[in-house]
């Protein structure tokens, strides 16, 4: 493990609101140098200073709901995409130039350390990620390379941060279990039951799987960061498939791995998974900043189990980006509502934009937060803070909000 830097608290940023974090560990001209990315409304929620303004960002905001990104992907297979920068530059500016959002997040995906590590893996169009040769064993692990050339992708980032001006670029890596899931299953699972057969069965060779790939992924980010993005998000994806006992025991101590990459880059950190109402306090790591909420969980109860230490991200079911605008709109304005009971919210959705979703629904949305948000905000801060008589929040059911 490299780099393992002593931390005071809760996330680089955490117990500092109000003030600009200053960094000597970013290199020069890094974006969150700059007073324009630092103060933007994403970093600041993120460090735990809420503002009026609601940031919003979208999970898989890229690619599969753009025609222009289907456009521009038709034919090529999806990693090679993921290594071209002309290709990662501009799709990761695709939903910041229609939809107005307050971040971009990087176009690649989780497998892309993977390939880097000189795995065969494929991203099968309709299905996922594929592996060549299934890890099932101690020569599997062995077999898995060190992290290769990205510099492909450091070059888009670099690019990128100049384009984006203001708006923070969020990095990103999966977590070790949600890779090592793929490399042990050979492709998507629902249960994951290979994956748990080896975690309880050979709990040696799961430590050495999960040391390798947290070993991949906290170098990608690391290299993400240094190239210029402005915050990093860690996805569990498929973590609500274990019990709490499970996630601490064999599974946490590795994604903490990953972070310990960058403990000594100031970036805001968010760690998000599915499923993992049961999780929320175990995720809520100290170098964690953010911890992403799914849509099964009320937005109020996440934030009880996340505690008053971290900020919040979410959690609109995308779903209801395929219904009535009103009703999107209603269902947000309780989140928004209730997301200011926390320390700092980031505005998202509870898992990726689905894939049939019409963009013009996103850009909609996006436009409403922002003319709405701000009054939204403080009003569910004034019941917050219990000068409102009612509820913590209008309820969604109904049609119609105005704020
Ligand atoms: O050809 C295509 O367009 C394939 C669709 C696609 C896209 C656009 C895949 C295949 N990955 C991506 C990009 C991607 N992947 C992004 C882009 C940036 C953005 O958010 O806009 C991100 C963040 C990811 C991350 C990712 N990949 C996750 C974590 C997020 C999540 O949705 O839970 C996971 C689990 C993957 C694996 C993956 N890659 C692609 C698919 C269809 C899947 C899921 C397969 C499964 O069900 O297991």
């Amino acid at each position: 493990m490299s780099r393992a830097v002593g931390r005071d608290g809760c996330g680089p940023f955490g117990g500092v609101a109000g003030s600009v974090p200053v960094s000597s560990e970013l290199p020069p001209g890094h974006p969150l140098r700059s007073a324009g990315v630092a103060q933007s409304s994403l970093i600041r929620a993120a460090r735990g200073d809420q503002g009026d303004d609601v940031p919003v960002w979208f999970m898989r905001q890229a690619g599969r709901s753009l025609p222009e990104y289907k456009a521009l992907r038709a034919g090529g297979p999806m990693l090679d995409a993921c290594f071209d920068t002309d290709m990662i530059t501009e799709i990761t500016m695709q939903p910041v130039r229609r939809h107005g959002v307050d971040a971009a997040i990087l176009f690649s995906d989780i497998v892309v350390p993977l390939r880097a590590a000189q795995v065969d893996v494929t991203i099968q169009a309709g299905v996922g990620p594929v592996t060549g040769a299934p890890v099932r064993d101690a020569a599997g692990v062995a077999a898995i390379g060190e992290l290769g050339d990205t510099s492909g992708i450091e070059a888009a980032i670099t690019r990128l941060t100049g384009e984006l001006g203001d708006t923070p670029l969020i990095g990103f890596c999966g977590a070790p279990f949600t890779l090592a899931s793929y490399l042990v299953e050979g492709g998507p699972s629902r249960e994951h039951p290979l994956t748990k057969a080896m975690m309880w069965g050979q709990p040696e060779v799961w430590a050495r799987l999960m040391e390798r790939v947290a070993d991949l992924c906290g170098e990608f980010l690391r290299r993400q960061v240094l190239a210029g993005a402005s915050a990093v998000q860690v996805f569990d994806s498929w973590a609500g498939t274990l019990s709490r006992p499970d996630y601490e025991r064999h599974v946490r101590p590795h994604t903490q791995r990953v972070l310990s990459h960058i403990a000594d880059l100031p970036v805001p950190r968010i760690h998000f998974g599915v499923g993992t109402g049961e999780l929320l306090g175990a995720m809520a790591l100290p170098d964690v900043d953010v911890v992403g909420v799914d849509f099964r969980v009320e937005l109020s109860d996440g934030i009880s189990r996340i505690g008053p230490d971290h900020s919040v991200q979410g959690n609109l079911d995308p779903a209801a980006l395929l219904a009535p605008a009103d009703v999107a709109r209603a269902r947000m304005a309780h989140i928004i509502g209730q997301g200011s009971a926390a320390r700092g919210h980031i505005v998202n959705l509870g898992h990726g934009v689905l894939p049939d979703t019409d963009a013009e629904a996103i850009t909609d949305l996006v436009g409403w937060i922002h003319e709405n948000g701000p009054a939204l905000r403080r009003e569910g801060r004034r019941r917050a803070e219990g000068d409102v008589e009612g509820d913590s929040a209008p309820e969604p059911a109904s049609g119609k909000v105005v704020p």
